[in-house]
């Protein structure tokens, strides 16, 4: 593997201890620009001699020296820059978490160091609680807050990932496990399959061909020392993603993986902004195909349904756990162990029905409650991604998009909608290159031209004239209404002023819901997962007034998003309000975000009847015109 990566992650962390020690700034932000050289180089960094390096634009004469020592050194086995070691040893190693706080320069966390002796995050927060920060100069109550946020957001962040960045990577390594020769079934399990927002980790289960060492390698006889690692387990270890094998045994294993950063818009969701090559956690462990549908299950989570469900077995004097249901016999040895003919375990269909319990959905199983409630009143038919049949959330060039409206017409129309809004950004939205009323206007005209156009053409595909105006401060709209009556559809969203307090909050957001020409309230909070806390309006008052004045509240489907989150979509649902799934759509790929929408409606439990994106287009446009 070329040494890009690990040269560039040096560099960076020698521009930041450079920065904690107080050295000169442009030393440091050198080596901060000759990593990012580093890190674009197309071949093998450590090919390039002295006189290469120094033709590479931002490489000068110390930082190349620099870099062929590292080069030379990991030759040798322990890759290693003298400046840097001597760096190490005058900076204490708790600082460095502390510089990935977000919103913390290494001006405050030099000074908490020095005048202070904060060296790491625990004697920050008691710096917090006890005041003693604030007599730090330019330290205010505000920036207390600021650190505060920042660190719970950064803790949040190295903790948990995000959904859309997770997904694609267990995809990934799930179809490179299913290459492998002898495995028959690989599956997500985890929050990854029950669709939170943001998972620990990644848990894999294979599923091998009876005989190849399949049967013999559950329960009892795994745990013998002497069994080597399944064949399919070290082939995952040696995955080329893989960067460091945690724990290794005979039929488990756990790895860290490199995550796979997007290239559009929000390119990580917490760990890409750290210099670091960003890993997480991934669990695999090989089943053999009888007790796949237990081990889904179980694996699955959640834990708390977990625990209802293995009670309700032994209710039934049956056994519950990863290898089976089995009748319980009281023996002190584990079924499996024994040999006992499972009640069922390659299935978790069978599972449920033995039980008593209709099949949940993975993404209904977070809450142990809901277990009751689901055997007396059976699951409701949640939305699934073929219900969803318009995009009314999208954006053309003539805002901050990068389609035409015939690219997202054509894009619409491939994912089988009948419906797609065009909802450019408003005038205060000047960063997105929000329009005017005049070329709101103008694009009004554009939408039906092509409308016409498409009829003409046989398309079976409606573009409406829409707009994603900003909801201000105060709950005013950006257009006037005369403007917003001439609109198919309104979509309104706050922007700016994501950090108002929760009472003006509400009121600015039930000012949008009751306006009487508004349809859609978009990404409602403004939060971004692992970044930006947003709006924390009552939520149940927006519900009640989403509900009366027949205004739906957005699911925004882009995983950095996902606003409303899954909690406030189920408080919706059961108040019987209506909810919009849309992409917000700024690239083409951005309409595969639609999978984590549906998967935050259906944690919150949405059934079709009440996401207007299911509904035909009669129905739907009957609906907008209501507001008219
Ligand atoms: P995460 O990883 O924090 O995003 O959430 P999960 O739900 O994926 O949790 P994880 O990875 O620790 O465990 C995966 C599943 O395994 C979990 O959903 C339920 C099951 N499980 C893990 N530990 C226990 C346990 O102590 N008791 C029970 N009943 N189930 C457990
Ligand atoms: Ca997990
Ligand atoms: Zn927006």
């Amino acid at each position: 593997m070329p040494l890009n990566e690990a040269v560039a992650e040096r560099l960076n962390e020698m521009c930041r201890l450079l920065e904690l020690l107080g050295e000169n700034q442009f030393k440091a932000i050198a080596h901060s620009r000759a990593a990012r050289v580093i890190e674009s180089l197309p071949g093998p960094v450590e090919q390039l001699d002295k006189p290469a390096l120094l033709a590479l634009d931002g490489i000068g004469d110390k930082i190349a020296d620099k870099i062929i020592e590292f080069c030379a050194s990991a030759a040798g086995g322990t890759p290693r820059i003298a400046e840097h070691e001597k760096m190490l040893k005058q900076v204490p190693a708790g600082l460095l978490p502390i510089l990935d706080i977000p919103g913390l320069g290494p001006k405050t966390v030099r000074a908490m160091w020095q005048t202070l002796g904060i060296t790491d995050i625990a004697a920050l927060k008691k710096a917090i609680d006890d005041k003693s920060l604030l007599t730090l100069p330019r330290m205010g109550e505000k920036a207390v807050e600021k650190i505060k946020a920042g660190l719970s957001l950064g803790e949040e962040a190295t903790r948990r990932i995000a959904l859309g960045l997770a997904l694609p990577m267990a995809e990934r390594i799930a179809a490179e496990l299913r290459a492998i020769d002898g495995v028959e079934r690989v599956e997500i399990a985890g929050s990854l399959r029950r669709g939170r927002e943001t998972v620990a980790d990644i848990d894999l289960l294979v599923e091998t061909a009876e005989g190849r060492g399949g049967k013999a390698r559950t329960g009892k006889q795994a745990s013998a020392k002497t069994d080597q690692p399944h064949p399919v387990i070290e082939k995952f270890c040696s995955l080329p993603d893989v960067r460091q094998v945690i724990s290794k045994g005979p039929t488990r294993a756990s790895v860290r993986a490199v995550i796979n950063l997007h290239s559009g818009r929000w390119k990580g969701g917490g760990p890409d902004e750290h210099p670091v090559e960003p890993t997480m956690q991934v669990d695999v462990r090989v089943l053999p195909k009888k007790s796949f549908g237990a081990a889904l299950l179980y694996f699955t989570g959640s834990k708390d349904q977990n625990i209802v469900l293995r009670q309700r077995a032994l209710d039934r004097n049956l056994t519950l756990n990863e290898y089976g249901l089995f009748p319980d016999d009281k023996e002190p040895t584990p079924p499996q162990d024994r040999d006992v003919r499972p009640v069922a375990g390659s299935t978790e269909e069978g599972i449920y029905k033995a039980l008593g319990l209709p099949f949940i959905p993975p993404e209904a199983r977070e809450h142990a409650a809901d277990i009751a409630h689901f055997e007396t009143s059976g699951v409701p038919r949640l939305v699934e991604l073929a219900d969803i049949k318009a995009d009314l959330h999208a954006h053309t060039t003539d805002s901050d998009g990068r389609m035409s409206m015939r690219e997202l017409v054509a894009q619409a129309k491939s994912r089988g909608f009948h419906t797609i809004a065009v909802t450019d950004h408003s005038k205060s939205s000047a960063i997105a290159n929000g329009l005017s009323p005049e070329r709101l206007r103008a694009q009004i005209k554009a939408v039906r031209a092509l409308n016409k156009q498409l009829q003409s053409e046989g398309a079976d595909i409606r573009v409406l004239a829409g707009s994603e105006v900003d909801i201000l401060a105060d709950g005013t709209l950006d257009y006037d209404d005369d403007l917003l009556q001439e609109l198919d559809i309104v979509v309104a969203s706050p922007h700016a002023a994501l950090s108002q307090e929760p009472a003006l909050a509400t009121r600015r957001l039930l000012r949008a819901i009751e306006h009487p020409l508004v349809h859609i309230i978009g990404h409602p909070t403004g939060r971004l997962i692992n970044r930006r806390a947003g709006l924390a309006p009552a939520m149940d008052e927006l519900i009640a007034a989403a509900k009366q004045n027949n205004t739906a509240l957005e699911i925004n489907a882009h995983w950095m998003r996902l606003d409303l989150r899954d909690l406030h979509v189920r408080a919706a649902t059961g108040a019987g309000a209506l909810l919009a799934i849309d992409c917000d759509d700024h690239d083409p790929s951005d309409f595969d975000n639609l999978r984590y929408g549906v998967a935050t409606a259906r944690r919150g439990m949405l059934t079709p009847e009440l996401c207007v994106n299911t509904w035909s287009r009669e129905k739907l446009l009957a609906w907008l015109k209501s507001k008219r």
